[in-house]
């Protein structure tokens, strides 16, 4: 990795409160994700940042794998013990897609887009995703790892076949290299600040900067469900993170889980 531990919390300057406590960078795991968790049985505080210049098992979601190339994209993992109850789960996604979307509009200047609920979109192409896992004993979370997949500086020619359609990178936007050190201590303060505001249960403030920043609210699109598949106009999020839509019937529904794909510009 071409940067060290203090080299990113030096670029992070100003004093978080719980995110980036602790930093461990690798050349290389399987999974930032898998690492994280890994760290917090071995009693790490919550709010410890992974972070890998090389991923051989990149995650996504529902199975799915990241393509995770060495040096190029950042791959970080924040490790957390959040105290909201598991229903507000969806929310924590939200909250970081909502912190890693407002750190790179400010870093890049690029107007990067939510899709629900995890995507970050730049004109349609997916540049970054959030995978969040749980663990949840009884009514509380006992931990969460949010894992953060950024395209920073891949180029067309390292993008594989099977996601050239849909994925894209920073560079690939707006013609120029970033530095991923400046990226990610970006990212970790944004995390800090919005991560607070879930933790005092201010989810209306968190909501609203989501549908700022959402391209999904207003769009018609398809959902995939586990058992089914329907086409509906995305209307609106409610206080739990689930995405409102209604269908042609006129009736609605309240989607927790699925994939979303737009359909129509608005
Ligand atoms: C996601 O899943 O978008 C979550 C991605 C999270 C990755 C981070 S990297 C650090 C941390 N450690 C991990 O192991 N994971 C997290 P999902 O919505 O299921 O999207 C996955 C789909 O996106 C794949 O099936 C591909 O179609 C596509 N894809 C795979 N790699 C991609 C990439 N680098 N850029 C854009 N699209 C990609």
């Amino acid at each position: 990795m071409e940067f060290t531990v203090e080299d990113l919390k030096k670029a992070i300057s100003s004093k978080t409160l719980e995110i980036g406590k602790e930093i461990v960078i690798y050349d290389e795991v399987e999974s930032t994700n898998s690492m994280a968790n890994e760290l917090l049985k071995q009693g790490y505080p919550s709010g410890t940042v992974v972070i890998a210049d090389r991923q051989i098992k990149g995650k996504g979601r529902l199975g799915r794998k990241w393509i995770s190339p060495y040096g190029k994209n950042l791959y970080m993992s924040i490790a957390l013990k959040p105290t909201i109850p598991p229903k507000y789960a969806t929310l924590l996604t939200l909250t970081s897609a909502v912190a890693c979307t407002t750190a790179l509009r400010r870093y890049t200047d690029i107007p990067v887009m939510i899709k629900w609920p995890n995507d970050m979109l730049v004109d349609d192409k997916k540049v970054g995703g959030i995978l969040t896992e749980m663990k949840i004993e009884g009514e509380k979370i006992k931990s969460a790892v949010v894992g953060i997949g950024i395209n920073v500086n891949m180029t067309e020619e390292d993008i594989p076949e099977e996601i050239k359609e849909i994925a894209s990178s920073l560079k690939i936007c707006k013609g120029e290299e970033f530095l991923r050190v400046l990226l990610a201590a970006e990212i970790i303060k944004e995390f800090d600040k919005w991560y607070q505001l879930l933790e005092k249960r201010q989810r209306k403030t968190i909501i609203d900067r989501w549908i700022q920043l959402s391209c999904t609210i207003g769009r018609q699109v398809k959902i995939v469900l586990s058992d089914k598949e329907l086409i509906a106009g995305a209307e609106a999020i409610d206080e739990e993170g689930r995405l409102i839509v209604k269908l042609s019937d006129g009736t609605y529904e309240k989607i927790s889980a699925g994939d979303v794909t737009l359909l129509r510009t608005k």
